[in-house]
């Protein structure tokens, strides 16, 4: 143990000690005296590690899952989410997230196929990666998505989904899931009748909410839900706007969604961001307290995450966890796609961060990580 004398640490680790931690055990007690190196780390230590799933792993199993689950036998989604290796599988039957508060996962609705509405506690967002033609029914309002479109769907409404066009729909999901698993904080419940009649016209809130930086004036009940879809060309609009002028070091050229209503990210628990990455840039190296899933959109490039590299291409996923050194090259034009835990971060004032000063911001390389089904 650091800070105490040589013959306190030895006392601690004697027999007399160690039987006694071991007693109380019987009656669910426990010695903090063992626990605070453990549980209370210097600096953020997470369980979650460093992982990627690539594109070819996804549309493997993807194809094998559609072979096997649909949403009429499954009653629910066609959504495989992301485990990370580094955290406790739960018993019995093996629950992991993606990081300690994101669950990221990657749904696919085939044309025809609806997956029937239902509401919970769980905020939830929604990325467009491959396909048109399907919508999200989110409280009566049909939203119609297309690639490169990003949607929310805020806790407690209704929301279901139906595929009328004619290629499979790939979107990545991503809920506060974790959360609120271990805050005790779920509620969910099915919709009777299976998927959601439309109560207003298509796409309502996106077509009142289309002045983007203004929002309508009078009631309006869908203050919840003001903006629920965040399309590619206004995203890309933006983006080239901050291209006009200097990157940041660390983010390129990044904007945040958020909430056109409160001005605060766009779903109350999960930050997001699209980063555009031009060939050859390389940002220099940070660490912060909140942890980030990358979904890369397109092009390729790699990230340094506490010195080992991860190449990535569009189509690939993959986990920053909390307080890890990152960096990201370009090799080819690339737009990332990101969820962040800031908003809980911030609500904990717990968020920090620093960033890589030696070396003009890079890592030292030591090692490669190796991707299932690449
Ligand atoms: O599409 O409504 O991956 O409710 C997890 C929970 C997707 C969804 C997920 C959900 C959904």
């Amino acid at each position: 143990m650091a800070g105490v004398s040589p013959e306190v640490a030895e006392f601690m680790k004697s027999q007399t000690v160690k039987d006694y931690n071991k007693e109380i055990a019987q009656y669910n007690l426990g010695p903090l005296w063992e626990a605070i190196p453990e549980i209370m780390n210097k600096t953020p230590k997470p369980q979650a590690e460093a992982y990627l799933w690539s594109k070819e792993l996804i549309a493997a199993k993807m194809a094998e899952a559609c072979q096997i689950f649909t949403p009429d036998r499954g009653g629910e989604r066609r959504a495989l989410y992301f485990q990370n290796p580094g955290l406790t599988y739960r018993k019995p039957w093996g629950w992991a997230s993606t990081s300690q508060t994101i669950y990221a996962a990657v749904q696919m609705l085939l044309p025809g196929e609806k997956a029937p509405s239902h509401r919970h506690s769980q905020s939830a967002l929604r990325f467009i990666s491959e396909g048109t033609g399907a919508y999200t029914i989110v409280q009566g309002e049909r939203i119609f998505m297309e690639e490169g479109d990003f949607l929310t769907t805020p806790k407690n409404l209704w929301h279901g989904h139906e595929h009328l066009g004619e290629e499979p729909m790939l979107w990545m999901d991503a809920l506060d899931i974790p959360t609120l698993y271990s805050i005790g904080g779920t509620f969910f419940e099915p919709y009777e009748g299976g998927l959601q009649e439309p109560e207003v016209p298509d796409n309502f809130s996106e077509v009142r909410y289309r002045g983007g930086m203004m929002r309508p004036v009078g009631d309006d009940k869908y203050t919840v839900a003001p903006l629920a879809n965040y399309k590619w060309n206004r995203t890309v609009d933006g983006i080239n706007g901050l291209m006009q002028y200097e990157p940041d070091k660390h983010h390129g050229f990044a904007l945040e969604y958020i909430n056109p209503s409160t001005g605060k990210s766009a779903a109350p628990t999960l930050g997001t961001r699209m980063q555009h990455l031009p060939a050859g840039m390389h940002t220099q190296a940070l660490r912060h307290t909140h942890s980030t899933v990358y979904h890369a959109h397109k092009g390729e490039g790699y990230t340094v995450i506490n010195g080992v590299r991860f190449d990535w291409k569009a189509g690939d996923y993959f986990v920053i966890p909390n307080w890890a050194w990152y960096e990201h090259k370009a090799t080819k034009d690339a737009y990332l796609f990101s969820v962040n835990d800031i908003p809980i971060m911030d609500r904990f004032e717990l968020e920090q961060q620093q960033s890589f000063d030696s070396n003009n911001g890079h890592q030292e390389v030591t090692g490669e990580f190796k991707a299932a089904f690449r």
